[in-house]
């Protein structure tokens, strides 16, 4: 992006900063009670890990009404970092606040890092990295593991690695970390962890990709940047940060818009890089930066009942465009799934004899969930049905198949529930053949002119068997 595109105002800052090597970027919305926090701890990580570079912090705020700039205005300058660290940087540490410009129309935190890529790029940063302003468990040295593996290792893009309490971050366990891993085969575990760096050239990538859409100007920002690294051939890696901790969310409270703005952007990157994944086979781990923690995040509370009922309340609401979107077989099988949350929720709201939620009274088998998934693939890039009826038709499902994790895992630690995503990889992996298959078949029918033929039926297998 070249700085004569940023808005004036911008550009005048940008001007006034000159050059930059390292840049720090927070995106922002009403975080006002974090965010003094996270500036202080990357301005210390600036100062600590980098005192020989040139650095600069910026914040892309969405014009917050809370006072969340007055915050990053207002918190410690630079020159406390250095009393209270003892340290003598080789240049000043330069700190802005702005109001970043929306992307044709729309806002978000996707157009937030446009305008710092854009800032980046004019500053000619070696290193960006870009941290959450909602974050309670970042510390200085987090700046360190997010650009070192670019500044020392050559790396183009660092994802994070975190221990999550098990109920957090499921839209990465049950779609981003099992679709990409099985597409482009690099275990990724965490695609849209939100934390990331980033080099000046994959910047430059970037801002020079044509497919830029309002998902991604909002919550599709974070698997665009993924999945563009990989599928541009760049170096990527992933840096151990400790626990992630940071504002709770309920699923099914709300997460519904984000899961329709991240899936919906990752259905339109797979169309568009099919080319990169439809011969990867099985796969890989990539490096991994920064030393072993262990440590235990907080609990968050989920809604198992909320998140059943509106599965069920799918299986009536959205039937129609399930029917268009998954085989008949696939379809069948969500739908008795479907039946079987309301049963559940009847079982225990019973008002004689409540039955406890758990495992033994909903299963979604995770064969089922990546062949659904494979299957949007499919609708979406065959196009009768628009990519966002699609995902919202996709939503109440992944809040049945959120209910089941959650059920098959309550006994258990973060740490342990690790082995169920792992698991959900594995059948992601193993159902890739399915796609492939679909996707050839279809390609075929192409360009013979025809409509595809529809999918092979019956061969969703379950992992166990159910009680009827
Ligand atoms: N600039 C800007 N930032 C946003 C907006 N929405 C969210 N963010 C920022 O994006 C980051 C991630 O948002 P968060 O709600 O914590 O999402 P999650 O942790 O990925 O579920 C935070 O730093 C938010 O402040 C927005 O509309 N504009
Ligand atoms: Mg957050």
């Amino acid at each position: 992006m070249p700085i004569s595109t940023l808005p004036p105002a911008l550009r005048t800052e940008v001007e006034r900063l000159g050059k930059a090597d390292l840049m720090v970027g927070i995106p922002s919305f009403k975080n006002a009670a974090t965010i003094g926090y996270v500036v202080r701890a990357a301005q210390a990580g600036l100062v600590q890990y980098f005192p020989d570079s040139r650095p600069v912090l910026v914040n892309a705020d969405a014009g917050s009404p809370d006072g969340t700039q007055r915050v990053v205005v207002e918190t410690e300058p630079p020159d406390y970092i250095e009393q209270i660290l003892l340290i003598r940087p080789k240049n000043k540490l330069q700190r802005i606040s702005l109001t970043y410009p929306e992307v044709e129309g729309v806002g978000g935190k996707g157009a937030a890092l446009r305008t710092i890529f854009g800032i980046a790029d004019a500053l000619k940063v070696q290193a960006l990295v870009v941290v959450d302003s909602d974050l309670r468990s970042i510390v200085p040295e987090w700046i360190e593991l997010l650009a070192g593996p670019i500044i020392k290792g050559g790396f183009d893009f660092v994802a994070p690695l975190y221990s999550r309490y098990k109920y957090d971050g499921t839209i990465t366990n049950t779609v981003t970390y099992p679709l990409t891993r099985a597409l482009y085969g690099l275990r990724i575990r965490q695609p849209i962890g939100g934390d990331f760096g980033v080099s000046g050239d994959l910047i430059r990538h970037y801002l020079e990709q044509p497919d830029w859409t309002p998902d991604i100007s909002k919550f599709g920002i974070d698997i665009w940047m993924t999945t563009s690294a990989i599928a541009g051939g760049f170096a990527v890696c992933q840096t151990r940060l400790g626990a992630k901790v940071h504002d709770p969310k309920d699923p099914g409270a709300d997460l519904g818009p984000m899961f329709s703005q991240v899936v919906s952007t990752i259905l339109r990157l797979t169309e568009r890089h099919a080319k990169r994944w439809l011969d990867v086979q099985s796969s890989h781990d990539i490096p991994v930066y920064g030393f072993e923690r262990v440590i235990d995040p907080p609990p968050l509370t989920v809604d198992t009942q909320r998140l059943l009922e509106q599965f069920a309340a799918g299986g009536i609401n959205v039937d129609a465009v399930w029917q268009q979107a998954f085989t008949p077989e696939n379809h069948r099988l969500v739908s008795r799934l479907a039946q079987e949350a309301e049963e559940a929720i009847g079982q225990a709201t019973r008002a004689d004899k409540p039955v406890q939620l758990d495992a033994s009274g909903f299963h979604f088998p995770d064969e089922l969930w990546a062949r659904l998934i494979f299957d949007m693939c499919i609708a979406n890039r065959e196009g009768p049905v628009s990519t966002e009826k699609l995902v919202a038709s996709l939503v109440p499902i992944y809040f049945g198949r959120v209910a089941s994790l959650i059920l098959e895992t309550r006994e258990l630690t973060s740490d342990q529930a690790e082995a169920f995503v792992e698991r959900q990889a594995k059948a992601f992996e193993l159902g890739k053949g399915y796609l492939v298959e679909r996707w050839t078949e279809a390609e075929v029918g192409r360009s013979n002119g025809r409509t595809p033929k529809p999918a092979p039926r019956g061969r969703a297998r379950t992992t166990r068997s159910r009680k009827t």
